[in-house]
């Protein structure tokens, strides 16, 4: 037999048995099987390709069965990506201004959002968005909130997942930059997050300190985030932090169940290289062991409320010295530039992977847990913090293959292991703690190459407590060849992986054009039934998620003139704004409290003064403020920004600013 007429057999041979499930119920579409394997032949598709394509195509107005809560990198933002269809479903706007929903173009919540960072960083700017947290209740995604941290100027945001809008951007002290995390605890009690680059802590008055002082005034801290539980927000003045050696703190992950209460943080640059003559990239990596940060959070939260702490520009700080003396931050080595560590469904393994290292190495809080009370300590790092001893806490060791980075878990044993620089995702078997015994232990079981470097992966709800394997997503740094031409600055790609059986396959491929994607968590759909598609008081603040106090009805339009500016209390409806015309004196400072007083789902308007460079976005239900000072005179055109109805067009009026 010929290839391709083994191809097309193959081809026939799935398609057929597919549609001989489905055929009963549905029919076989308009041109049988015999042309459905003729259609798969002529598009070049083999049996695998074609069973791909019939396992991920979403009829059109089908739903996914899961979401991507997946970080936008540089895009600051965080996108959501339905599975296993790979459609971009909807851009959260986090970090960075957006245009589309007014997030940083006027309207009143999202500047107070956006402006709440820190003196000296433009909050309109950029971030960097890297890790995604959702909350959890007992363990496993509740679909209440997500987090996820800037990379790039330390701070967390908080996406309320009623509505899927930012509603908090917490600019943390004491981070110039950060990684670790973020994650939930369990219950979400608190969201952690940990510095990447040390930060000068104890310069000169001035708070500068050269480099030839690392080790002295610059600290590495790992931070508590205390979440209301139920507004969803950070408080900074119920968090806490602690202070930690200057290394690089990487990756952290919460423990669960039987690790409940414990953090983990894995470092490098436990040399404490700065660059310069001793370049980080050979400085960093020459000690054989760096260090897993081991914390015990409910411990920490005890000694902050026993009062043992410094306050550190607005932080309550646990000094290094006292998480020693307090017994709640203990060190393992792990091999050397390690990057992710993942706790297992069960909570027992903490699975560390070392970018320089084939191998993956599983350590037991069980053993950890003892190792600390018999104090059996391997000696202490330079600040005087407990090494326990590699082996008494070492469960087993995988040789998976090059540059492991990031693993995720399904519910059957397996943990999934990216490989960067092999590029490829290791399947393999954990031990007796998540059901796998003897010769079924810690082994290889399948290994899948990937195009091309994956950094992290995620499987669903695999970072759980309860994960349901099924599919996982394999994030690609490069994608090199695999999509058609695009210029210079290539996209990254998200690979859907086929988890359903011993060996893995890939399904499909998603270009991802905006920023580089690091972690992805994968939930079930169902989790957001409840989330709003309209505001349910009208007149609702995004902001407080409550009646505005400048929201209005149909016929309580008006323009009043208050000692502090002119007041214009406007509705949306299509396809008009009342009042649609406005007269301001040059200098007035003027509000417009726009209400879209629509309750029909999808009736979003938009609103825009281009004149004035303000545009908004107004979903039923909801009440902005746009807020400005009327210095330019003139005849401003507004208009509405969305093709909301057939006289969309008509949807305008005019912002007069008489001299
Ligand atoms: S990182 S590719 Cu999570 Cu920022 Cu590992
Ligand atoms: Cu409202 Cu177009």
């Amino acid at each position: 037999m010929s290839g391709s007429s083994k191809i097309a057999l193959g081809v026939a041979l799935v398609i057929g048995l597919v549609l001989g499930v489905v055929g009963g119920r549905v029919g076989f579409g308009s041109t049988g099987t015999a042309s459905l394997s003729r259609i798969a032949e002529d598009r070049g598709l083999d049996g695998n390709e074609a069973e791909a394509a019939l396992l991920t195509y979403t009829a059109p107005g089908a739903h996914d069965e899961y979401y991507l809560m997946a970080s936008g990198g540089h895009s600051g933002q965080i996108h959501v990506v339905g599975v296993p269809s790979m459609r971009l479903l909807k851009t959260i706007p986090v970090f960075t201004a957006d245009s589309w929903s007014g997030y940083g173009f006027g309207a009143d919540w999202s500047e107070e959002i956006l402006g709440s960072s820190a003196e000296g960083k433009d909050p309109t700017s950029w971030g960097d968005s890297h890790h995604p947290a959702l909350s959890e209740t007992d363990g496993d995604y509740d679909g209440r909130f997500v987090y996820i941290n800037d990379r790039a100027h330390g701070r967390l945001g908080f996406v309320d997942l009623r509505d899927f809008k930012t509603k908090q951007i917490l600019d943390i002290p004491n981070l110039q930059t950060s990684h670790g995390g973020v994650f939930a605890t369990p219950n979400t009690e608190y969201v952690h997050i940990s510095s990447m680059t040390p930060e000068v802590l104890w310069g000169d008055e001035d708070g500068y300190a050269p480099l030839e002082d690392y080790e002295t005034a610059y600290r590495g801290v790992s931070t508590f985030v205390s979440i209301d539980q139920e507004t969803g927000r950070g408080d900074l003045s119920k968090s806490f932090q602690i202070e930690l050696p200057p290394y690089d703190q990487d990756l952290a992950d919460s423990g669960k169940l039987v690790s409940d209460g414990y953090a983990f943080i894995n470092s490098y640059n436990t040399e404490m290289a700065w660059g310069g003559e001793v370049p980080l990239e050979s400085g960093s990596i020459t000690n054989d062991y760096d260090f897993m940060h081991v914390i015990n959070w409910r411990k920490a939260a005890e000694v902050v409320e026993a009062g043992d702490y410094e306050m550190v520009n607005g932080m309550r700080m646990i000094r290094l010295q006292t998480a020693i003396d307090e017994g709640l931050l203990h060190f393992v080595p792990e091999p050397r530039n390690p990057h992710g560590v993942d706790v297992s469904p069960s909570g027992e393994y903490l699975t560390v992977s070392g970018k320089l290292d084939p191998n993956a190495s599983v350590y037991s809080i069980t053993k950890i847990k003892q190792a600390i009370e018999d104090e059996d300590f391997d000696g202490h790092d330079p600040f005087g913090v407990p090494i326990l001893e590699f082996e008494s806490v070492l469960e087993a060791q995988v040789e998976l293959g090059g540059g492991p980075l990031h693993t995720q878990y399904d519910g059957d044993g397996h943990a999934y292991t990216s490989l960067f620089v092999e590029s490829a995702v290791a399947k393999w078997a954990l031990g007796p703690a998540e059901g796998k015994e003897g010769d079924d232990a810690w082994k290889l079981v399948d290994k899948i190459p990937i195009h091309y470097n994956v950094g992290h992966l995620v499987t669903a709800h695999g970072d759980t407590v309860s994960p349901h394997g099924k599919y996982a997503v394999s994030l690609n740094k490069w994608s090199v060849d695999r999509f058609p031409k695009v210029g210079t600055l290539l996209p990254q790609n998200f690979q859907l992986l086929d988890l359903n059986s011993e060996k893995m396959r890939i399904l499909a491929d998603m270009p991802i054009g905006f920023g580089e994607p690091h972690y992805v968590q994968m939930v079930k759909a169902d989790l957001f039934a409840d989330s709003w598609q309209t505001y349910p008081e009208p007149g609702t603040d995004p902001l407080t998620m409550t009646t505005s106090d400048h929201a209005i009805t149909s016929g309580e339009e008006r323009i009043e003139r208050e000692d502090d500016g002119l007041h214009v209390y406007m509705s949306a409806q299509r396809s008009h704004f009342t009042p649609d015309i406005v007269r301001a004196k040059k200098g007035e400072q003027v509000f417009i409290h726009l209400t879209n007083v629509e309750t029909a789902l999808d009736a979003t308007h938009g609103f825009a003064i281009p004149g004035y460079d303000k545009q908004v976005s107004i979903d039923p239900g909801e009440t902005v403020t746009i807020e400005f000072t009327a210095e330019k005179t003139g005849s401003f055109a507004f208009y509405c920004t969305e093709f909301c109805s057939a006289l969309h067009l008509e949807m305008q009026g005019w912002l007069l600013v008489e001299p």
